[in-house]
């Protein structure tokens, strides 16, 4: 049976659920959304994730959304002892706490700085691009002698922190300038399975999106 992701190229979250399925070597059943016609609010949609976001993860009966459930669920169900999300409490809780802090601190901030003016025409506010820096000062430590986002190996954490810093390429945001997060960057650009095919084409999508908005 197929699983099916219903999805948008340059979004970060699905990127983030493109990139453990090429983690994972599984073939998903790639369903586009068009948000700007939305497909989204379709009743049928609706029905599948009646919060209507993307992605959005359709198998075997079960329809899951949030980006980070969806990736843990298909490492649990399709990856164990990938060594993508241990099962191992302590090893767990690390990658837990670093998804949370994706969720809640890294992307939030990000999202409540730049979205404001690519969809909404905004001025740029500077008291919160300075709680990016200092979010990405935090990732920064946490990256301190250590590879990976959550210690030595490559895991689901590491996956959606760089579906999210990448897109603070379509900004202001200098992420580069954080010398153990520039160095991450790289390693991950160059050890996560088929990151081009899953990262940097959405990624050149939403800066595209993020160009023609700005334009406007
Ligand atoms: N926290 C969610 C965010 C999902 C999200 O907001 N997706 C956006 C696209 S990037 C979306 O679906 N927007 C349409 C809507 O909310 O109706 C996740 O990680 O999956």
């Amino acid at each position: 049976m197929p699983i099916d992701l219903y999805y948008v190229p340059g979004s970060a979250p699905c990127r983030a659920v493109l990139l453990t399925a090429k983690a994972l070597n599984l073939n998903l059943n790639l369903k586009l959304v068009d948000l700007h016609h939305g497909d989204h609010l379709k009743p049928e949609y609706i029905k599948l994730n009646p919060q209507h976001t993307v992605p959005t993860l359709v198998d075997d009966g079960l329809s899951i959304w949030e980006s980070r459930a969806i990736m843990t669920y298909l490492v649990n169900k399709y990856g164990k002892g990938s060594g993508l999300y241990p099962e191992e409490p302590k090893a767990r809780a690390l990658i837990d706490q670093r998804l949370y802090f994706d969720i809640g601190t890294l992307y939030a901030r990000f999202a409540d700085y730049f979205y404001p003016q690519v969809f909404g025409g905004a001025p740029a506010d500077a008291d919160k691009k300075a709680k990016i820096e200092d979010a990405l000062q935090l990732l920064n430590t946490f990256l301190d002698g250590q590879k990976y986002v959550a210690g030595p190996n490559l895991t689901v954490a590491d996956l959606t922190i760089i579906a999210s810093v990448s897109s603070f390429e379509a900004s202001d945001i200098d992420f580069k300038k954080f010398p153990n997060i520039k160095r991450w960057y790289e390693t991950v650009k160059s050890t996560a399975p088929g990151y081009q095919e899953a990262n940097e084409k959405g990624l050149d999508a939403f800066k595209g999106l993020v160009n023609s908005m700005l334009k406007k």
